[in-house]
């Protein structure tokens, strides 16, 4: 096979928090499984990634905790790249976007375009939150979308049908900062001309090798082609960032999503200084004849890795473009979202610290969300591992092992003639056989086919042993007895290879106990399984390879997100907004109790008479019967609303109402009176607003 250079990126996850299981479906293990299928086929193969540490989720997270924006990287880079090294994601470099690195390539690339002339300043009208006096950036604006009508729609992209959005286009407008309606203002920012470079996305697009990219890929862009890409704005006010390098524009720093991409570049350049040779980047970013890049990514960034980050590429020149980016749909959480702010998720942390990566990765394998979404399903989960893995897999790998310590003295006894069942396992360790049926499927992305190959191909073994039956032949037959355990060693160690990509700790450990190498390297794929383990080989301690999982940890975890599983979680009843004028309507006045009393017949009722200073006397009717003995209250100074027309309540003229806290439908139970600071001696009838 020729060797190939595969350049391997996958999504940069934002640094403002953990990863969960829909991150690691979507863009991490898939990208893993493939470069490590690649490393094996002998491709010289670099896999980079690293955290996205720029923009607004950054800087809404550090508003939120009340730090810095900093702070908030600083605390996550390290978690996540971790997390991903625990659950075996193999980037061979991992990089963050806040390093002057970074800053400089992205610097550069920027300047590059401006002065091919690809950038057009114009005077922008930005939304601006005059409560809080700043420019409200995309993300910090939400409304109806004016695509599909969603009305939860993020003033930078919409949620619901992906298409990119101008927030000034929004239909009704809100600031998630303050919930106020922002006005539009005038600011200059730096546009990439897109619209000049679609011919050439178009061109590049057509060619007869994106036939094989996937539907969802294609039609997006189809889409976008036929609307007519837009300009669109590659700076922003922000003062966390990068700056924008041009006089004139102190103070704005590059768009978030026109540096995270150039992100993959600074990582790779970053990997090369480390690796003492700072241009050696440049061997898979500027060989465009020999290096195949593949963006690994989730549905919702699809836009930026098929058209803005080409586009931009292409306008600087010497740079590879994409051979394919096979973007994945998004998995489920027992079919609702998964959901970082209600907390609804597995957690990757989480998981790895219960359990072992590879029965996840396995199962996530066969349930990827390549053309659709997925579920995960925590018994599913559980059911595959016990089943697939610990009664099929697992099992096969130690009746043999174990066969061959109890009856050959643990070494593998020698291979003779061969009978009808042993060809057919023979095909399956050939060079053409289970390493070309499940190489094909990982070589064009269609992982969930992978590993049911796989799956078949671990029920074939199992079912080899059980029909070739060693423990009969052991006695009867002893020379196929002998074959049939030869055969059974080898067809272990197929499997451990062909499942490396998927389950890269077990395969490790098969390597360890059939005795063999521990290093990949020394594991080529698409070899004659066949012929690897000498005659007389000593196998090494055989060990349970995948432990089953009780219901009880299975109950655990579950606890983690169940309880955050009504999405229906009282949304907050929304109550319609009024004009400043309306509140001004309302007479609230501080009123000081002079009596109260029961009210006969009525089970929440008191009778209420109140001091309101200039405006007299007041009878009102309370509903906080049971609150309070009524004794209690006299003497204690509440609010009131005093211009509320009057009404009779069981028999008894109420004119007014006094506020309290609520709750139940439309406010139908009291739980306290509001009372007024008793350190200040307000006056009864002194006014409120
Ligand atoms: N951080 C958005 C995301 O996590 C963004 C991806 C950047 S890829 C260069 O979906
Ligand atoms: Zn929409």
């Amino acid at each position: 096979m020729k060797k190939k250079k595969v350049l391997v990126t996958s999504a940069l996850p934002y640094a403002n928090g953990p990863i969960h299981l829909g991150h690691l479906a979507g863009a991490y293990l898939p990208a893993d499984i493939f470069v490590r299928f690649c490393r094996l086929c002998g491709h010289d193969v670099l896999y980079v990634g690293g955290t996205d540490e720029h923009g607004v989720p950054i800087t809404i997270s550090a508003d939120r905790q009340g730090i810095t924006p900093q702070q908030v990287v600083d605390k996550w880079y390290p978690h996540i790249r971790d997390t991903f090294e625990r659950a075996g994601i193999s980037f061979d470099h991992f990089s963050r976007t806040s390093l002057p690195i970074h800053h400089q390539t992205s610097q550069d690339i920027f300047l590059r375009l401006h002065e091919q002339g690809l950038m057009t300043a114009r005077t922008q009208r930005q939304l601006y939150d005059e409560q809080l006096e700043r420019f409200l950036p995309d993300r910090y604006v939400e409304g109806t979308c004016n695509f599909c009508g969603y009305d939860q729609c993020s003033g930078d992209q919409c949620e619901k049908c992906g298409k990119p959005i101008d927030p000034l286009e929004l239909k009704t407008p809100r600031s998630k900062l303050s919930g106020s309606t922002p006005v539009v203002r005038e600011t200059e920012h730096l546009y990439l001309k897109l619209d000049k470079l679609q011919p050439r996305l178009e061109k590049w697009l057509s060619k007869p090798d994106k036939k094989y990219w996937k539907e969802n890929v294609l039609n997006f862009c189809r889409g976008m082609f036929k609307d007519g890409l837009k300009e669109r704005a590659v700076t922003r006010d922000l003062s966390w960032g990068i700056p924008v390098p041009l006089p004139g524009y102190e103070g704005k720093v590059l768009y978030v999503w026109f540096d995270a991409t150039i992100g993959y570049i600074s990582s790779t350049r970053e990997w090369a200084e480390q690796q003492g040779d700072p241009e050696l980047w440049k061997k898979y970013w500027w060989d465009q004849k020999n290096t195949r890049l593949v963006h690994f990514i989730g549905k919702d960034n699809i836009f930026f890795h098929v058209l803005m980050f080409p586009a931009t590429l292409m306008a600087y020149g010497h740079y590879v473009l994409p051979e394919n980016v096979p973007a994945n749909e998004y998995l489920n959480l027992e079919g609702l979202k998964f959901s970082t702010s209600r907390n609804f998720a597995v957690w990757l942390h989480d998981y790895l610290d219960r359990f072992e990566p590879d029965p996840l990765r396995y199962y996530l394998c066969s349930n990827m969300p390549e053309n659709r979404d997925t579920d995960f399903n925590i018994r599913e989960f559980q059911a595959h591992n016990n089943n697939e893995l610990a009664d099929t897999v697992g099992n096969f790998i130690n009746r043999t092992l174990t066969f061959i310590n109890r009856y050959f003295d643990g070494k593998v006894p020698a291979r003779s003639t061969l009978g009808e069942l042993d060809r057919k396992m023979m095909v399956w360790l050939s060079k053409e056989g289970i390493s070309d049926d499940v190489g094909m499927f990982f070589d064009t992305f269609r992982f969930r086919a992978a590993a049911n190959v796989f799956g078949e191909f671990s029920r074939f073994c199992n079912k080899y042993f059980n029909d070739k039956a060693p423990w009969k032949s052991r006695k009867s037959d002893l020379a196929d007895c002998a074959t049939t355990l030869n055969i059974c060693a080898h067809a272990a160690y197929a499997m451990s290879v062909a499942m490396f990509p998927i389950m890269p700790f077990s395969a490790v450990k098969i390597w360890k106990q059939l005795g063999l190498s521990e290093k990949w390297e020394d594991h080529p794929w698409s070899q004659d399984y066949s012929a690897k383990i000498p005659e007389g080989h000593k196998i090494g301690p055989v060990e349970v390879l995948f432990p089953k999982i009780d219901d009880e940890a299975i109950a655990d975890q579950e606890a983690t997100y169940k309880d955050n599983q009504q999405p229906q979680k009282e949304e907050p009843a929304k109550t319609p907004e009024i004009a400043f004028d309306d509140f001004l309507k309302l007479d609230i006045r501080v009123a000081l109790v002079k009596d109260a009393q029961e009210v006969p017949k009525s089970k929440k009722l008191l009778k209420l008479t109140l001091d309101v200073g200039e405006l007299g006397e007041r009878t009102v009717c309370a509903g906080i019967k049971g609150q309070y003995a009524p004794e209690a209250l006299v003497g204690r100074k509440v609010l009131m609303v005093a211009n509320l027309a009057p009404r009779k309540v069981m028999g008894i003229e109420s004119q007014g109402m006094v506020l309290a806290a609520v709750a139940g439908e439309g406010g139908s139970e009291a739980l306290g009176l509001t009372t007024v600071d008793p350190e200040r001696d307000l006056p009864p009838g002194t006014r409120i607003s």
